[in-house]
């Protein structure tokens, strides 16, 4: 079995990256790291040489490259179906897919209002009609879901799932911009920020001596 690499972004920044880190982590797979931070002079050839998008993050099995979060999601889940990637039951493995599909075509105003910024605290800031709309429709998706998970688990679907890893950086610009949650959602949100990998995640975004002007809202 090769070993993976996984190419990423900066982690105080870097969304997508976040998730695919997080998919790749519930795998229990070692796996290289290789952190391309964005935004500099030499960013954009140091991505291309790993990714035929531009972005990352990217994912490399030997000589088979997958780039694109969704995909590697969908490697990841193919090639260690036993780490529980997506629910058991076909039909919230669906209802899973679909909202994450959703996370990935959707959400543009709270993306472009509200970017991650793991380590900062900025209440209030990033609202607009357009991302509030947002934020209702992601409390809408995780109501939902945790009024049928039940004692099943804490996360949207019980046990922490591909799902989970897609909605982690949400809860982290929650948590830095403040946003208002119902109980259910906060207890949601709290039990991802208390995720060990995502822990370490957030450490490791407060020590990178990068910042970003034009991410720091
Ligand atoms: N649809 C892509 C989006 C990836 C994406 O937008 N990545 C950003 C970082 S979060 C990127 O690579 N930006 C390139 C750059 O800033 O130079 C995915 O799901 O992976």
């Amino acid at each position: 079995m090769n070993r993976l690499t996984l190419v990423i972004g900066n982690k105080n920044y870097s969304s997508w990256s976040l998730r695919a880190w997080l998919a790749l982590k519930k795998t229990g797979a070692e796996f290289d790291e290789l952190l391309i931070p964005l935004s500099r002079p030499e960013t954009e050839a140091a991505i291309k040489a790993h990714s035929p998008s531009g972005r990352v993050p990217v994912l490399k099995d030997g000589d088979i490259t997958i780039w694109d979060t969704l995909a590697i999601a969908e490697y990841l889940a193919e090639r260690f179906p036993e780490a529980g990637p997506w629910p058991a039951d076909a039909g919230m493995r669906a209802f899973a897919r679909s909202i994450c599909a959703e996370m990935h075509s959707s959400f543009a105003a709270l993306r472009g209002g509200m970017p991650m910024n793991v380590r900062a605290r900025l209440p209030g800031k990033g609202r607009s009609p357009e991302v509030d709309a947002d934020i209702a429709r992601v409390q809408q998706i995780w109501e939902t879901c945790r009024n049928r998970a039940g004692e099943d688990g804490p996360f949207l679907f019980g046990g922490f799932t591909l799902a989970d890893a897609f909605y982690a950086p949400v809860v982290s610009r929650f948590r830095t911009y403040d946003v208002a949650m119902s109980d259910v959602c906060r207890a949601y949100a709290e039990a991802v920020w208390a995720w060990p990998d995502l822990r370490d995640w957030a450490a490791a975004a407060a020590a990178e001596p990068y910042t970003i002007a034009e991410e720091e809202i």
